[in-house]
């Protein structure tokens, strides 16, 4: 087991790059993304209108544009940012669910050294999928991200269908006092269950936008759940809505939107069919907990369109290769609480604990440690994830670098998404068939960053 210092990293990270291209991946997964324009993305210290009772300072974010950023993309085309880190602690971006070459994915130690303040670091690749995905830091993260900085990409296809109207929304809360200012992000206790939940609740960095859309049109409405802690129940009400693709693939079958969970580092995208009649109101709702609440609106403008929903071609589906099932080999995954209590510290934010295990090893991922990685996998073979959640609270766990296809579950029919992230809910069992077609040290972990941190973290390695 090799000790990930810095020196070995960056040793590892040009080995891995050399096998993506000699092994012909450079135009699948990005080597020759180095002809695009970079698009600046500078991290900042700013200050947003965010709650009733004041300015919040402290906010952090990518630009200063005064609300969330979206990037933009074309499947298949290349793409360049330089990350310019204008924040006082040191950061990385994560490109959730684009599968790119690994010495791009943005983990620090895992595969690229921290960002210091005043530095840069010139990311390259192309996104080989359509759809809505999203991008963080990967240090520091509760903090980073629990003050902002999370921004939704959009990756295009010329080739998809055309919809009237598109609304893109950032979901997400923060943790603000009764001032408007920034809380401690975290309690122990609640870290130890489903997490510390935010004060504030917003959609695009606003409580309850509201969005005009043509009368009778079909919206495309792409939610992704930057939180870093909620879990989301979506319901619409006042207009039919379709689901179309979930995380970034399309779904295998449309199906109408009537009660839908999904977590933290997921995204959702809907066919919304508005109503005919002029300033009618469309509700997004969020119906988990005992109270439900509306994080947007849609209101309906002009003459009727008269659309329907039925008329809308598919999305293409994404170039993801199929598992093997037959021959596969399965990788046991098992996610509990942890009664060892240590946790290195870290320059990417220990929070000093440890509550949680995959395979019964707590690690918070991000840290210099000499942890062996999960499992060890041949690149281009077929692998099956049987993963099993013992405890008491639901996790969204997240595969870095590759696309996965659920496969059966313990407890529920569940169709056969492909996704980078699965919702597992206690006691479940779940099947994940994926092929280890991407090189390098790829992480694992859940998306509720306080279970990410102390200790819901691991890695596979494929080679
Ligand atoms: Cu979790």
């Amino acid at each position: 087991m090799p000790i990930l210092t810095r020196r070995n990293l960056l040793k590892a990270s040009a080995v891995a790059g050399a096998y993506g291209v000699g092994l012909g991946f450079a135009g699948k997964f990005g080597g020759r993304a180095l002809a695009a324009e970079p698009q600046v993305l500078k991290t900042v210290k700013t200050q947003a209108s965010l709650a009733d009772s004041g300015v919040t300072r402290d906010v952090l974010t990518y630009g200063d544009a005064g609300q969330p950023p979206v990037v933009r993309m074309r499947k298949g085309e290349p793409f360049a940012a330089r990350l310019i880190n204008g924040i006082d602690d040191p950061t990385t971006i994560h490109w959730h669910g684009i599968r790119l070459p690994n010495k791009m994915d943005g983990v620090p130690f895992l595969t690229q050294p921290y960002v210091y303040t005043g530095d840069h670091f010139d990311y390259a690749f192309t996104p080989p999928d359509a759809g809505t995905f999203w991008y963080h830091p990967h240090c520091n993260t509760l903090i980073q991200m629990g003050h902002g900085m999370t921004g939704v990409i959009v990756v295009e296809n010329p080739k998809d269908p055309t919809f009237d109207s598109e609304v893109v929304l950032n979901l997400r809360d923060w943790r603000l006092g009764g001032d408007g200012q920034f809380i401690a992000q975290f309690r122990p206790r609640d870290s130890a269950k489903s997490g510390t939940y935010g004060t504030v609740r917003t959609a695009n960095w606003q409580q309850q936008p509201q969005y005009d859309a043509p009368s009778g049109g079909l919206v495309r409405l792409r939610l992704a759940i930057t939180d870093v802690t909620r879990i989301y129940s979506f319901r619409m009400d006042g207009a039919q809505a379709t689901v179309i693709a979930i995380d970034g693939n399309p779904v295998p079958e449309r199906f109408p939107l009537d009660l839908l969970q999904l977590g933290p580092g997921q995204r959702l995208e809907l066919a919304v069919r508005m109503p005919d009649e002029e300033g009618a109101i469309v509700k997004l709702e969020d119906i988990r907990g005992t109270t439900p609440k509306v994080l947007a609106t849609l209101r309906s403008i002009g003459g009727s369109l008269k659309r329907d929903v039925r008329d809308l071609a598919p999305l293409e589906d994404n170039p993801v290769a199929k598992a093997d099932i037959g021959a596969a080999q399965h990788i046991p995954l098992i996610l509990s609480a942890t009664a060892e209590n240590t946790s290195a510290d870290s320059i990417c934010g220990s929070l000093g604990y440890s509550f949680w295990a995959i395979n019964k090893v707590p690690w918070p991922g991000d840290t210099p440690d000499p942890t062996a990685p999960l499992a060890e996998l041949k690149l281009g073979k077929s692998y099956v994830l049987d993963m099993e959640n013992v405890t008491p609270h639901a996790h969204p766990i997240h595969l870095h670098g590759m696309s996965f296809t659920v496969l059966s579950s313990s407890t529920r029919q569940v169709p056969p998404f492909v996704s980078d992230t699965y919702l597992i809910q206690p006691d479940e069992k779940v099947q994940l068939g994926f092929v280890a077609d991407n090189s390098g040290d790829w992480l694992l972990h859940c998306h509720i960053i306080e279970h990410q941190k102390t200790g819901m973290t691991s890695y596979m390695r494929v080679a």
